[in-house]
């Protein structure tokens, strides 16, 4: 198992999610994939600080500044760009080194921005790995769809267009923003599959039909229930493709996800999303998982119920079983 630790917010405007993979590693999530699960765990199993971590900078704007933090000033209404695009681009590269040797690669962050750089390392080891003929899908669950480019982004925040970049939807070429994503990163819309949306903004349902991608809403669990759904999505993906899954917690009902930064209620039972990483698990075709959007700082009461579910459903994903 190849595990990266993502202390990371800035595709987002709440202070928090950075935290996220310090609870859940609290809670005692490594220990008990390694103790109940059996792994090895490899890669950098302590939490690193990406809100810190300052991207080289060559731009003109940039150059001009002789100050501590990043001048990161908005570019085509994204918030944090460089900032974003440097982590991204990092992490990328360290969950590519992760899926290359053959690893599952599990990512915990952090916000869903850091999925730019999760799902285009993975899909870039995929190409060159032999024993994986096809090229990677995703099934992304959430509330969202993420999908946002830039311009049709009402919040500017970067974590609501992770997969608008990673399908080449969008693009950039500006120095330091983006421009690091090559045609090896990417993934194909074909490939993409959704799972939980109930909060898609109108330009994101524009390009999700314009697409014809696949994306069963929660109005469609409701329909046919969980099960049917995951036999349709394994099916429309095949069995000879790579999956990752790529989790927002906040796909879950804020009743059992209330610490994360946009719930929307109507959501998934805990016993839905721990199907659905059940479903992807057995498929044995799983080589790249995230859970992301933890925010263990929004909820008076405490994170507690937020972690219980986000080990729950990590477990679940890395081949739990409950018999
Ligand atoms: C919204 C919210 N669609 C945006 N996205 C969120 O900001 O683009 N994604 N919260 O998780
Ligand atoms: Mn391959
Ligand atoms: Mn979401
Ligand atoms: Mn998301």
């Amino acid at each position: 198992l190849g595990v990266t630790l993502v202390g990371f917010s800035g595709g987002q405007c709440r202070p928090g999610t950075d935290a996220g993979p310090e609870v859940l590693t609290q809670a005692g999530l490594l220990t008990q994939l390694e103790s109940d699960l059996g792994y090895t765990l490899h890669g950098d199993t302590t939490v690193r600080n990406f809100n810190a971590y300052q991207p080289t900078v060559t731009d003109r704007d940039n150059a001009l500044s002789n100050s501590s933090t990043i001048d990161d000033p908005d570019h085509r209404g994204m918030k944090n760009p460089r900032s974003v695009s440097a982590v991204t681009e990092q992490i990328s590269e360290l969950v590519y080194q992760q899926a290359r040797s053959g690893r599952l690669a599990l990512t915990l962050g952090g916000d869903h921005s850091i999925a730019i750089g999760t799902v285009s390392g993975v899909a870039r080891a995929i190409r060159e790995r032999a024993d994986t003929p096809n090229d990677l899908a995703v099934i992304w669950v959430d509330a969202h769809a993420d999908i946002n480019t830039p311009e049709t982004s009402d919040s500017g925040n970067i974590h609501g267009m992770p997969v608008s970049f990673l399908t080449g939807l969008a693009t950039s070429s500006t120095p330091g923003i983006f421009d690091w994503l090559q045609p090896h990163h990417r993934i194909l819309t074909s490939k993409l599959v959704y799972i939980a949306l109930r909060d898609v903004d109108a330009g994101e349902k524009c390009i999700l039909r314009e697409n014809n991608i696949r994306a069963y809403s929660m109005h469609d669990i409701d329909r046919h229930g969980i099960g049917a759904i995951m036999d349709a999505a394994l099916a429309y993906i095949g069995p000879e493709t790579p999956i990752h899954l790529s989790f927002d917690v906040d796909a879950l009902d804020p009743m059992w996800a209330p610490s994360t930064g946009t719930p929307v209620r109507g959501g998934l039972t805990l016993r839905e999303g721990d199907f659905i990483c059940e479903a992807v698990a057995g498929t044995g075709q799983c080589v790249g998982f995230d859970l992301v959007e933890v925010n263990p700082s929004l909820v008076e009461g405490g994170v507690g119920d937020t972690v219980r579910a986000g080990v729950s459903l990590v477990r679940c994903g890395l081949g739990d079983t409950l018999l």
